[in-house]
């Protein structure tokens, strides 16, 4: 439990960071000079699903997953990503499943294998292991 808590607070960081702007946050976002802003958000990415795009189904999975810029939004090639997959339960210690990823032909995608054994909310934790970038996010998918 202490270990979702504390992944679930740099996950907010990163939304807040990925949102698209308000009006206010834009107002702010102009007062901070703008080599400030790259400074500090250099090569870092986040991992994204990229499918499938419809709904997920109970059982084994098959996901492509992808790790993009967090200005740009274009995909990065990274060497590699780590991934866990697990449902939080009521009372309970989270459900774990397996998860074997591989790299695809395109590069910064990446084929996961999985099995999502309950309907519900499962939570792909996701840590880019690579030398030059770092990211760390949770894909949260509401499994049917
Ligand atoms: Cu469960």
């Amino acid at each position: 439990m202490k270990k979702i808590i504390t992944l679930i607070l740099p996950i907010s960081i990163l939304m807040v960071a990925c949102g698209s702007p308000s009006t206010d946050t834009q107002t702010q976002v102009e007062t901070v000079p703008e080599t400030e802003i790259t400074a500090t958000e250099e090569n870092t990415v986040m991992v994204a699903l990229a499918s499938p795009e419809e709904e997920i189904l109970m059982g084994d999975a098959e996901l492509i997953l992808e790790v993009k810029d967090n200005t740009s939004g274009e995909t990065v090639p990274v060497e590699n990503i780590e991934v866990s997959s697990t449902m939080p339960m009521e009372g309970e210690d989270p459900m774990i499943s397996k998860v074997e990823i591989e790299p695809t032909e395109t590069p910064g995608q990446f084929k996961v294998k999985t099995n999502f054994s309950m309907v519900g909310t499962w939570n792909l934790a996701a840590t880019v292991k690579d030398a030059k970038y770092q990211g760390e996010n949770e894909i949260v998918v509401e499994v049917k």
